[in-house]
């Protein structure tokens, strides 16, 4: 849609476009049948459920490309400064029930579904869920496209449309086995394949350098061409008629035809050629928070880039207008450092295509790209080998080398004769094998660098990136993590989204977490608590259903359910939960009957992946696993203590896990978690904190009150010395006693023979995540949890503040800190519609 258009002919066009689909019962339900008959070649007369859930989300998606296609108008109309979110993950989850939420279709949708003889609810079942993410970062962002909708922000996300997500989990024997997650076997009805939006991506090649009028110009001959194609998922924004899109990319073969090879009648070899191309984005990594350095991972990485932006700049370049006006209309904002080649990938545009100076394109892209880090984990950070990057981008390797020269000048020229400064600020870890500091890379070229939750930001500035705090200190900022409350709260947890509606006499607070303030009152009202915890207890059961359907556990809702579920890592410390697990079971069957009602009842659940590679992790999982079966099969004491595994959480069984928890574990050692954001779930859905002084709890216990969360454990200033300690000391003076009477029981074999190498995890003066040293404090903090649990109207109390002081933890919030302290935008809202649209 050309700027030429004349205004007449625009007017035309808004015109027809503003026919938005009705929304009465009998259109939906025709909306419906029409796509049974046409887009699933189906008769009307013979759907099953599954059908049914294809041709209402086809209907939905019909609505959703309506208000895209007008956003979209509007934004080009309005010249309007973008941001754009470049992540290698996007963890969107299930759509359906999502969608028609945020379009305000639910009433209408469920009456018509109903007549056609299904359940809107069971339809939601029937979607996959597209689990194209780890963990933390890629739910982040989707929640951040949730909220950059639903504020109306001029936004697009761009990720990796991975053919497999995820691994499903099974639990085989008590061990994790990984299965392929094929999760467009049965098509996806939510995607709209953009034949029309491909792009080239190279790779390899060599540089040639040429003279042109005096000067030396390099060139980029690549070796190998293939094209990126575009999918787009419609991401609604609730109660606005903005939608913007998340755009994946799929690599497929480019269209040159080696005909080399055909001519010499090797077709085959041609053939093969072009299935490699399809190989690039066939897997996401399953490794969070750890570094794995293939070469594949650096091809996905790259093309994230490459096509993202030659969509960027394609879009930039619609409007003549000049280079350097690029950061006026275009933020970059980069999740992690996965995509920061993005940084180089411009440089080498500016420079090599457009034949720009390096200091002015230098100028340019540093204004445009800001970077966030998640993680100070050193196994975590990305230093990709000069020999691979060279070999697979060696114009860029060339760049990079000359970004260097260029800052480390700077460095000197502001601390002069300081070698230790120069090294550490380097792009280049020097050693054996050199290597690229993509941090680096990523701070020096983007104008504002953040971490996610204040502890996290404050540690960047002062350890991980010391140096280059000192360098640019105002580049340094914190925006503290958030989560979309239409998922994690009003869908997730209907029934307590209806009581907040009820007391507040509006749904406003959906789009306003901070209203839930006022039902502060409610604290002191016996009737309210009470129909709370019935919410609360109701939750319980949906879950237990779960349980019995997929753990084939049963499990007594009148036990405090107490719940860790997130990635399985050393550091998150699952390992000391199912120690005190062990502890407490010991502790019961040490006490008559008559001494155990001090035992508050507990059903504790676990839930995980481990990277496929991750010894340790695996083998906390069969731990876990062997302790459940024991325990849970004791008739002596498993009334008063279950344990149970629920296999393959996601984001489609955290929505049903997270509303069902009276306390959720969050025991990080401190100073090794960035944020953690199921944290902030559990609390809008009046889970109570059992957590560590780390990441978001923090800022948390600030909102809710250091009265309402159960806190424990080492602070992060201490934490070094007492690692420092523990390797210079006996393990049996770093390990106290109860916590050696667990070891001597796993030793025993009570819980099967294989845990001995995860024993030595702790006691051979290796214990750096300090599971001896936070035991003790951590069974003082269990013992505090029990008591307040008899006593029903104060726990209640505690659980419901959590949910109403929760407001700081919506990622609305964090997106506006965002649009105001990195990408400098506005919201921009499409106006509304002047047909049939009013029914939105
Ligand atoms: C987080 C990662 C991560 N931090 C590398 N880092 C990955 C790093 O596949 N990789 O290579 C994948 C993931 N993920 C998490 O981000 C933090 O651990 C959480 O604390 C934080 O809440 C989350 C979102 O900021």
């Amino acid at each position: 849609f050309g700027s030429t258009q004349s205004l007449a002919n625009h007017e035309k066009l808004w015109h027809l476009m503003q026919n938005y689909l009705p929304s009465d019962k009998k259109s939906i339900q025709e909306q419906i049948v029409n796509h049974v008959e046409f887009s699933l070649a189906r008769t009307r007369f013979d759907f099953h459920q599954v059908h049914c859930y294809q041709a209402v989300s086809h209907s939905i998606r019909d609505r959703l490309i309506e208000s895209f296609n007008d956003t979209q108008l509007y934004f080009h109309e309005q010249d309007c400064k973008r941001v754009y979110y470049l992540s290698i993950e996007f963890l969107i989850g299930r759509c359906l029930q999502n969608a028609v939420g945020n379009l305000g279709l639910q009433d209408s949708y469920t009456e018509a579904v109903k007549e056609l003889g299904y359940k809107l609810e069971d339809l939601y079942n029937e979607e996959v869920d597209p689990a194209l993410g780890n963990g933390g970062l890629g739910r982040l962002a989707a929640c951040f496209l949730d909220s950059l909708a639903t504020l109306n922000y001029p936004a697009f996300g761009y990720g990796i449309r991975y053919s497999y997500g995820i691994f499903k989990q099974l639990i085989q024997n008590g061990q994790q086995v990984e299965a392929p997650d094929y999760w467009l076997e049965k098509g996806n009805p939510w995607e709209i394949e953009r034949l029309d939006v491909q792009y080239p991506v190279k790779f390899y090649g060599k540089v040639v350098k040429r003279h042109e009028n005096g000067q030396e110009k390099s060139l980029w001959e690549a070796g190998e061409t293939i094209v990126a194609r575009a999918y787009d998922t419609p991401i609604p924004g609730y109660m606005t008629f903005n939608t913007i899109a998340l755009r994946l990319w799929r690599s497929v073969p480019a269209n040159e035809f080696d005909f080399t090879s055909f001519n010499e009648g090797d077709y085959f070899k041609s053939l093969e050629a072009r299935e490699k191309a399809e190989y690039i984005t066939s897997v996401l990594y399953p490794n969070d928070s750890s570094y794995a350095g293939k070469e594949l991972r650096l091809k996905q990485e790259y093309l994230l880039v490459s096509a993202t932006l030659q969509d960027i700049l394609r879009r930039f370049k619609k409007v003549r207008r000049d280079w350097s006006t690029l950061p006026e209309k275009v933020a970059i904002q980069l999740n992690d450092t996965h995509p920061s080649l993005a940084i180089v990938e411009l440089l080498r545009i500016l420079i090599d295509q457009e034949g720009m100076t390096h200091a002015n394109a230098w100028e340019i892209v540093s204004k445009t790209f800001g970077y966030t880090n998640h993680t100070v984990l050193p196994e975590a950070l990305e230093k990709w080998g000069v020999d691979l990057l060279g070999s697979l981008l060696p114009r860029h390797l060339e760049i990079i080398y000359y970004v260097n020269l260029i800052f480390l000048n700077k460095v000197s020229a502001k601390f002069p004769g300081d070698a230790h400064k120069l090294s550490m600020l380097s792009l280049i870890e020097e050693g054996p094998i050199k290597k690229i500091r993509m941090a680096n890379l990523s701070i020096i070229g983007s104008h504002m660098v953040n971490g996610v939750a204040r502890i996290h930001s404050d540690l960047l500035k002062s350890d991980l990136f010391k140096d280059h705090y000192e360098m640019r200190p105002k580049k340094f900022i914190n925006i503290t993590n958030g989560v979309a409350p239409r998922r994690w709260l009003r869908s997730c947890n209907q029934e307590l989204a209806k009581l907040y509606d009820e007391w507040l006499g509006t749904d406003e607070w959906v789009l306003n977490m901070d209203l839930l303030k006022n039902l502060e009152d409610k604290c002191e009202d016996q009737l309210a608590l009470i129909q709370f915890m019935k919410v609360k207890r109701n939750n319980k059961l949906r879950l237990i259903k779960w349980v019995r359907q997929y753990c084939n556990v049963e499990v007594n809702a009148d036990t405090l359910f107490d719940i860790q579920v997130k990635r399985i890592h050393e550091y998150k410390r699952q390992f000391m939960n199912i120690l005190y697990v062990i502890y407490r079971y010991l502790l019961l069957k040490d006490t008559p009957t008559e001494g155990r009602r001090k035992f508050a009842p507990r059903t504790v659940f676990f839930g995980g992946k481990a990277a496929p590679g991750y010894l340790n992790a695996k083998r906390i999982i069969k731990l876990i696993n062997s302790v459940a079966e024991v325990i849970n099969h004791d008739l002596d004491t498993n009334h008063y203590l279950k344990v149970v595994f629920l296999p393959n959480y996601n984001v489609s069984s955290a929505e049903i896990i997270i509303p069902a928890s009276d306390i959720s574990q969050h025991i990080s050692t401190a100073g090794t978690e960035a944020s953690g954001t199921s944290n902030m779930k559990f609390v809008m859905n009046g889970g109570i904190i059992l957590g560590t002084w780390d990441g978001a709890n923090i800022e948390i216990a600030e909102e809710v009150g250091l009265d309402n969360i159960f806190i424990f454990g080492a602070r992060v200033e201490e934490v070094g010395k007492l690692i420092d300690n523990m390797k210079n000391q006996d393990p049996f003076q770093y390990i106290q006693k109860p916590l050696w009477n667990v070891i001597q029981s796993i030793r025993s074999g009570i819980f099967g023979h294989d845990h001995h190498g995860l024993l030595d995890s702790i006691t051979n003066r290796n214990d750096f995540y300090l599971v001896a040293h936070d035991f003790y404090h951590y069974a003082q903090a269990q013992i505090k949890i029990d008591q307040l649990y008899q006593d029903k109207i104060s726990w209640a109390k505690k659980a419901f503040c959590n949910s109403i002081r929760s407001g700081k933890f919506s990622s609305d919030r964090t997106i506006h800190e965002y649009a105001q302290k990195i990408w400098n935008i506005k919201p921009i809202v499409v106006p509304q519609p002047t047909a049939n649209k009013q029914d939105r």
